[in-house]
């Protein structure tokens, strides 16, 4: 076992124990302030988590206050260097006023964790990946479709940020679970790896693929003759390692950074999906903020969408150069025909979420279709 992986070992147990504190928390309001060990973006006193009210006057119209944004990543990866910028700017754009705690992954549990820590209130903000609440709102699940979105990126880039099938209609839908997408961004298009060299739909025949907690991906997988897991990321290496699982999917970043290739012969760079993250808030708290501070918020937000796009634009370019030196895994790029194969499997699955997902808004999912074939031409 690396170095790397008994820091997981370490988050684990820390994510057990931060489990035990999230029960207690139920409902909280986000007074706990636990000794995450992460990188600190935001100042070390009290936090007083909420609108604001009972805070004291601190820079011009900003009342001091303190916020947490956690995420499913580690120090240096996509997600935690973005809620460090985040922070960076909105500590800025106050004055030093507002300070933004950048929380990483096991720092207050699981994927799972975070997310209904986020609903209770217990943060105020998250970068949420739709994959762990897609049992809750199931047409979140609708990122998680393979070969729905283009493979162009800069296209991707597009939908993402007008869509407004995704920035009006879905955001209504989480917000019923009192999460507020803020903004959608891609981490990057998806690889799969594996063992076995898959360069066709039936070449997943058997095979059991790690997923996330989104019951469309049992579908998906299921169209290729494939059976899945849900994991969280942290207990991926180990389960590939093993031959628990023998497949997963994950932008090229995450895949290099996580080790992933270290315990995989293959990478398939399949078009198959890119990876979404959500900035979310909770709905309750941003909805109570002050007028001048929701739109600091939100112009933060909008200004780190094309700032995130070309940091994870360099991350998968680092991840893939890495992979490729690294030697041990082959790279296999899917040509147009491939594509093709794919996408024709998969099509059933698409009709599937349409008519049979129970609670999708098919409305929802035809205007998206609509909007990504104006920005893709097809
Ligand atoms: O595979 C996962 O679950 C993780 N992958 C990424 C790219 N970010 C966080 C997420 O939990």
């Amino acid at each position: 076992m690396n170095i790397f992986n008994k820091k997981y070992l370490l988050m684990l147990a820390s994510i057990f124990a931060l489990s035990l504190l999230l029960v207690a928390c139920g409902g909280g309001d986000g007074d706990e302030s636990e000794d995450t060990g992460s990188e600190d973006s935001g100042s070390e006193e009290e936090s007083d988590s909420g609108s604001g009210e009972g805070s004291e006057e601190a820079s011009g119209d900003f009342e001091s206050d303190q916020w947490r944004m956690v995420t499913e990543e580690l120090q240096g990866e996509v997600q935690f260097v973005y809620a460090q910028e985040f922070a960076k700017r909105i500590e800025e754009k106050t004055g030093g006023a507002i300070t933004v705690e950048a929380l990483e992954y096991g720092a207050l549990g699981s994927e799972t964790d975070q997310a209904q820590l986020l609903q209770q209130g217990g943060v105020e903000l998250a970068v949420m990946s739709p994959g762990f609440t897609g049992g809750q709102v199931p047409d979140g699940q609708i990122f998680s479709m393979h070969y729905l979105f283009p493979t162009d990126q800069e296209q991707i880039h597009q939908i993402l940020k007008d869509s407004e099938a995704l920035n009006t209609d879905l955001r209504k839908k989480y917000e019923e679970h009192s999460i507020t997408p803020l903004a959608y961004w891609s981490e990057g298009q998806m690889a799969w790896t594996s063992n076995t060299a898959i360069k066709s739909p039936s070449d997943w025949e058997g095979l059991n693929v790690r997923v996330q907690e989104s019951p469309l991906m049992r579908e998906s997988y299921d169209a290729y003759g494939a059976t899945v897991q849900s994991l969280s990321w942290g207990e991926l290496y180990t389960a590939l390692d093993r031959e628990t699982v023998d497949a997963q999917e994950n932008p090229i970043f995450f895949i290099e950074s996580a080790s992933f290739n270290e315990v995989q012969d293959y990478m398939m760079i399949s078009g198959h999906n890119n990876y979404v993250a959500m900035t979310t808030a909770n709905t309750e708290w941003y909805n109570g903020l002050d007028d001048n501070v929701k739109a600091v918020v939100d112009e933060t937000v909008k200004e780190l969408q094309d700032w995130v796009f070309d940091e994870q634009k360099k991350q998968n370019e680092a991840g893939l150069q890495a992979i490729k030196d690294e030697g041990s895994t082959e790279v296999i790029e899917f040509d147009e025909d491939q594509i093709a194969e794919f996408r024709e499997a998969i099509q059933p699955v698409h009709e599937y979420y349409r008519e049979e997902v129970e609670g999708i808004d098919p409305e929802l999912f035809d205007k998206l279709k609509g909007e990504i074939e104006e920005v893709t031409g097809e």
